[in-house]
């Protein structure tokens, strides 16, 4: 467990049913130390550990989801569910279908294997609950074997008020809402129909019942303490400009935190969306609704996973645990080894802030001014610097400036060393995925990537191999003023990065 208590943001009021102290209250652009207080010891002890509800706690936590619910009340014109496909990294696919002792069978070998494990969710690939009582079950069976493991279920809310009882009830303490629209003239651009109570309803109707639903849905997680994180996809054109009324509607009924996603739009995915040519919003697109929602917490390292996804965010462990390949006899607990590595967290967590403080420090000796850059970085967890350039298959994009670092975004790239051909085109589509950003930091960048990021105005940087992210952003930060100073360096605004999520060139499996 954390030794410090995890910060909360200041600002707005909170809602009057908040039961997280400051409301969800985000958003200012400044640096989470310097301007949020604590979160309840209770909130702080549901978050720490959760890697989606806690942006420290993704370098260090994973999560799996078990594809138990296949069915699906309403359609998303963003949706094309796929149950035996092993090559889109997106929400909705899944390798196989399981049943809930499937399930079972597969956590305990994840937790035998994995001694980050700290979430087990049901996420798909259709609806967590329209499949209540697979879900509910799995619930049950995962709960009484592995007690230290934290639940979470995601829904696009049709059927929640029905089903918070039992929440409660099966012991989840983290519920994700989807909420697109609260407007059902934008509603019904977004959901050609809902099927509720074996009626099918069409148009603003449906898009009307929906987000009655859901609202109602969130308020009553949040009056029985349940943590409750809306996601939004984002559709440009269709409802950009209305996400921040979204965001104060569920804030003032008591979401945590709010996720804004790009649409994943690919023709190849086969939805409705991506047939006809509705594109996804670009990265700059999508931090400027972040901005706007910047009233409520706001998520910005949500990897889109897959429903049944496996490790840290954005890694890539499911093929290991296909059923086929687990072992007859049922995997021991390891709950010491779950139970050890947050010992090792806490440490690092201890010494990473320790080193944020010293480079902060470093940071106000040097005199940055008003600087500020963007600057990514390779990690494959652990909060440190410490993934090949050619091998990342994300970059991290901190925003660096006198007040601290801060995770603007991750963006997706096609793996530049993979050998064979595609490796120039690889390389180009990292240049053009980081092209705001000054430098990026690696553990080992070759002499062929760095030429070109040179070229491009990105520099490589090695020097800080294995330190922590947040000091090395601002160490880079220190140094880059410094040579900005004494006119080594001519500052200038950076080009806007594109596309945002460009398919992998060998997408196996991802979350
Ligand atoms: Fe899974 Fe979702 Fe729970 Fe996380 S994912 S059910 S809250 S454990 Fe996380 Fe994946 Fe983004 Fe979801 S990165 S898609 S927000
Ligand atoms: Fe697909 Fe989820 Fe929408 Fe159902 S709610 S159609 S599973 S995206």
């Amino acid at each position: 467990m954390t030794k410090g208590p995890l910060p909360l943001a200041d600002g707005l009021p909170p809602a009057a049913n908040c039961r997280f102290g400051a409301g969800c209250a985000d958003g200012d652009g400044l640096q989470p130390h310097e301007t949020e207080r604590p979160l309840p010891p209770e909130i702080a002890a549901k978050v720490q550990d959760h890697p989606c509800y806690s942006e420290q706690a993704h370098h260090h936590f994973a999560r799996m989801h078990v594809a138990v619910a296949p069915a699906c009340n309403i359609q998303c014109h963003y949706c094309n569910r796929k149950f035996d496909c092993a090559a889109e990294s997106r929400p909705g696919v899944v390798s196989e279908r399981l049943t809930p002792e499937q399930a079972l069978r597969k956590v305990m070998a994840v937790a035998q294997a994995v001694p980050a494990l700290s979430v087990v969710g049901i996420a798909g690939p259709g609806d967590a609950l329209a499949s209540a009582e697979a879900t509910f079950r799995t619930c049950a069976l995962v709960a009484r074997a592995l007690p230290d493991v934290k639940l979470c279920l995601s829904t696009n809310g049709l059927a929640l008020p029905e089903h918070v009882d039992a929440i409660v009830a099966a012991g989840v303490q983290h519920v994700t809402v989807t909420v697109n629209m609260i407007d059902p003239e934008v509603g019904e651009r977004i959901y050609p129909w809902i099927s509720l109570r074996g009626k099918r309803y069409r148009g603003r109707e449906a898009s009307r019942i929906l987000s009655e639903r859901q609202l109602e849905g969130i308020a009553r997680l949040a009056e029985k303490g349940v943590l409750c994180k809306v996601n939004s996809v984002l559709i440009p054109g269709v409802n950009d400009g209305h996400l921040p009324e979204v965001n104060r509607a569920v804030r003032a009924l008591g979401a945590f935190l709010h996720n804004v996603m790009p649409l994943l739009s690919a023709p190849e995915y086969g939805t409705h969306y991506g047939l006809r040519g509705q594109r996804g919003p670009t990265a700059a697109e999508l931090e400027a609704v972040q901005e706007a929602c910047g009233g409520a917490r706001i998520m910005r390292h949500c990897r889109q996973c897959r429903a049944d996804a496996v490790g840290l965010l954005g890694e890539d462990r499911g093929p290991e645990f296909a059923l086929a390949r687990l072992s007859v006899q049922p995997a021991a607990d390891a709950a010491p080894d779950r139970a050890a590595h947050r010992t090792v967290v806490d440490r690092r967590r201890e010494q990473s802030a320790e080193a944020r403080a010293r480079a902060l420090r470093g940071v106000a000796g040097v005199g940055v001014g008003a600087l500020r850059i963007r600057v990514a970085v390779a990690t494959r967890g652990e909060g440190q610097v410490n993934e090949h350039f050619g091998h990342a298959r994300e970059f991290q994009v901190y925003e660096a400036s006198g007040e601290g670092a801060r995770l603007v975004g991750v963006r997706r790239v096609a793996q530049y060393c993979v050998g064979g051909d595609g490796e120039e085109d690889a390389l180009e589509g990292v240049v053009r995925a980081l092209s705001d950003c000054v430098a990026v930091l690696a553990s080992r960048i070759g002499r062929c990537p760095q030429e070109r990021l040179r070229e491009a105005g990105i520099e490589p940087v090695q020097e800080h191999a294995f330190a922590w992210i947040e000091e090395a952003v601002l160490a880079h930060l220190g140094s880059y003023a410094d040579r900005v100073a004494r006119g080594e360096v001519a500052h200038a605004p950076r080009p806007e990065p594109v596309p945002l999520t460009p398919e992998p060139r060998e997408v196996r499996e991802a979350s």
